[in-house]
């Protein structure tokens, strides 16, 4: 019981969350530099909820710090041609200096 209250009480603040009707994480992720020596994240996706909306959540969940950058085509495109996307598609995620891809493979 005490390992079902441990895990049902993240699902539930993660429910009341969904319940509140926010179907984005933007308002909540604070783009603000992490503290300490933390390295900054940044998720870099396009303005939809899609393979990227889990890792916000999980950070918004956790209290961790991130940029939250919505990017247009043009900027992905722009992003795509100078070789920053290491499988050449959104999303990735920035920690400090290394970018991360792939999200659900
Ligand atoms: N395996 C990648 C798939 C990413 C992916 O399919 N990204 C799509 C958007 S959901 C994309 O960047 N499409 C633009 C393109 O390929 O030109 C992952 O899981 O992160």
């Amino acid at each position: 019981m005490l390992r079902l209250a441990r895990f049902a009480r993240p699902i539930a603040a993660g429910a009341g969350f969904f319940a509140a009707g926010v179907t984005t994480v933007s308002a909540l992720a604070a783009p603000t530099q992490a503290e300490g020596s933390e390295p900054m994240i940044t998720i870099n996706y396009f303005n939809i909820q899609g393979p990227a909306e889990p890792s916000r959540l999980a950070l918004v969940l956790g209290g961790i710090p991130f940029e939250d950058k919505r990017h247009t085509r043009a900027d992905f495109q722009q992003k795509k041609d100078a070789g920053s996307l290491p499988y050449g598609q959104l999303p990735t995620m920035d920690v400090g200096p290394k970018t991360i891809a792939q999200s659900v493979c």
